[in-house]
């Protein structure tokens, strides 16, 4: 190892400074109260590191499961697979890549090394991977041929590499094997250009000495942060986490979160937010507070990853060639997570030859086609915009900065106000039933409630309505014809902001795939 642990482990502890909130109660009710507020104010001002901006930004990609698995149907290798067995017989990362692209992802995730150990470059750490297999005489790097059909094809290329490793004999033996996992972990950050998101697996079990690994976490994370700044860390690390295995985000979804560290070093169960985890509620007023005060809780900006397989199983199995995910249902998956304030990694698993089957490629085609004719016109892009207040009557902070197409330019109103209005005249009527929302999320996520009213000549009329904003949010309503639209947030954490506010029309999905088929370009 060429550098420093200590220095690399300050860099960790740095990069996720959290806010700790004077924990000194009074038993005064008012005192409890002020405390309490000052509590959900500061967390009003907690901001995402750069790392969780790119990532939110990138909103949707892909995860590839692909392996050693996929040649025995197995959902978990114990190891002892033969490496002959990894023969995929048309391999082709671009086909990946194009079916990514179609369906408007931005990056693929590769398992780099599931479980099982079998690992899908030529380690020098281990014999168990692709150089030991027939597939390109031994000579082949699926990793290599990844990451560069990524760069080639304008995607970001992240690593799913597992701690738990049922081949390698010393995992288990804490010392030795985190030393071995650093090994290949520095092989893959130094040796295929830039690596956006780093996947550290949760799931781990005994070694062959019948004791769990204790993972070097933190040193972990810090040789990510040394060798490749940029990548986010899931699912256990610093910058985000997994709920469960859905797809789908919260209707309410805080990114502000109470967040400790927990005795135990097995892989970053380190966190002691996992015990909300899979709650509905991890940043409520209510929820906050309590752990602040009652728990002393750093809070933090933590990211709710959501992840799901387009197939029951995160690997290819040709009997579950019919059950693989309809456009309808992804569709859904896509406003619940992307829609939600939630980046979503979507598994498509290829088959034996190496490729996306046809069924799945197919599907994201079609959903690509869907959500580019629902989001291709913002029918508030330039409207007129006013509000009931701006930040010190600053044209630097005009609504009109939501309807730019700007994600840097945002309203905001002054201190002290929770509450307000922001108008849009579209210049003629519009029919629509989406709606996009977006607070400025550099500053803070802040906005607890809101609703979408529409000016029906007469009177205001609601036709929408939400709790969290966030990164974005996205709203589905049936269709509604307006001239006049209006946001009103009734509950703010603190001042709210807002980056951008659009709205969209979305054809029915028959009439998108049915057409496009029509035009013989399906
Ligand atoms: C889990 C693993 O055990 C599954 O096989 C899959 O890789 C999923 C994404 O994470 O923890």
């Amino acid at each position: 190892m060429n550098y420093s642990l200590g220095t690399l482990q300050k860099l960790v502890i740095l990069s996720i400074v959290t806010l700790t909130v004077p924990t000194a109660v009074s038993a005064d009710q008012d005192n409890q109260t002020g405390l309490k507020e000052q509590i959900v104010r500061q967390a009003a001002y907690i901001t995402p590191n750069p790392q969780q901006i790119r990532w939110m930004k990138m909103g949707f990609s892909a995860f590839v499961h692909f392996g050693i698995n996929t040649f025995t149907g197995r959902q978990w290798g114990d190891g002892k697979e033969d490496p002959k067995l990894f023969n995929p017989t048309a391999f082709d990362a671009r086909q990946w890549v194009r079916v990514c692209k179609e369906a408007g992802m931005k990056m693929i995730v590769l398992t780099a090394k599931h479980h099982d150990g079998f690992c899908l470059w030529p380690s020098k750490y281990t014999e168990h991977s692709v150089k030991n297999s027939p597939w390109r005489d031994g000579q082949g790097d699926v990793v290599r041929e990844v990451s560069d059909a990524c760069r080639e094809g304008g995607l970001k290329f992240g690593i799913y590499l597992s701690p738990w490793d049922r081949h390698e004999p010393s995992y288990g033996d804490s010392p030795r094997y985190n030393e071995f996992y650093k090994n290949q972990l520095q092989e893959l950050l130094t040796n295929y250009g830039e690596i956006s998101e780093v996947w550290l697996d949760g799931a781990c079990g005994e070694g062959p000495n019948g004791k769990v690994q204790e993972c070097d976490c933190d040193g972990f994370f810090g040789m990510i942060r040394h060798y490749q700044p940029g990548a986010a860390i899931c699912c256990c690390g610093p910058d985000g986490y997994v709920k469960d295995e859905s797809g789908y985000g919260r209707e309410t979804e805080w990114m502000v979160v109470p967040l400790f560290k927990a005795p135990s070093a097995r892989i970053y169960t380190g966190l002691g937010f996992l015990k909300y985890v899979t709650k509905n509620d991890v940043g409520s007023r209510e929820m906050i507070t309590q752990e602040v005060i009652k728990n002393d809780v750093p809070l933090r900006w933590y990211i709710s990853e959501n992840i799901t397989s387009i197939r029951p199983g995160w690997f290819y199995h040709a009997n579950q060639d019919e059950q693989v995910k309809t456009v309808e249902k992804l569709l859904d998956i896509y406003y619940g997570s992307v829609g939600r304030n939630g980046p979503l990694l979507l598994n498509l698993p290829p088959d034996r030859r190496g490729l996306i089957h046809e069924t799945d490629a197919q599907r994201m085609r079609n959903l690509g086609k869907v959500l580019r004719a629902t989001f291709k016109d913002d029918l508030a892009r330039g409207a007129s915009a006013k509000a009931s207040n701006i930040r010190n009557n600053n044209p630097a902070y005009a609504p009109a900065n939501t309807v730019d197409g700007d994600s840097n330019t945002y309203w905001i109103t002054d201190d002290g106000v929770t509450a307000a209005i922001v108008e849009f005249d579209l210049g003629q009527e519009q029919t629509f039933n989406r709606a996009m929302l977006q607070e400025h999320i550099e500053t803070g996520q802040r906005v607890e409630q809101f609703v979408l009213e529409l000016w029906d000549g007469q009177n205001w009329k609601e036709f929408a309505k939400g709790t969290t904003i966030g990164y974005k949010r996205i709203l589905r309503f049936a269709d509604v014809a307006a001239r006049k639209v209006r946001l009103k947030i009734t509950r703010s954490r603190v001042c709210p902001t807002l980056s951008n506010f659009a709205l969209f029309y979305a054809p029915p999905i028959s009439q998108v795939i049915t057409a496009v088929s029509r035009n013989g370009s399906s």
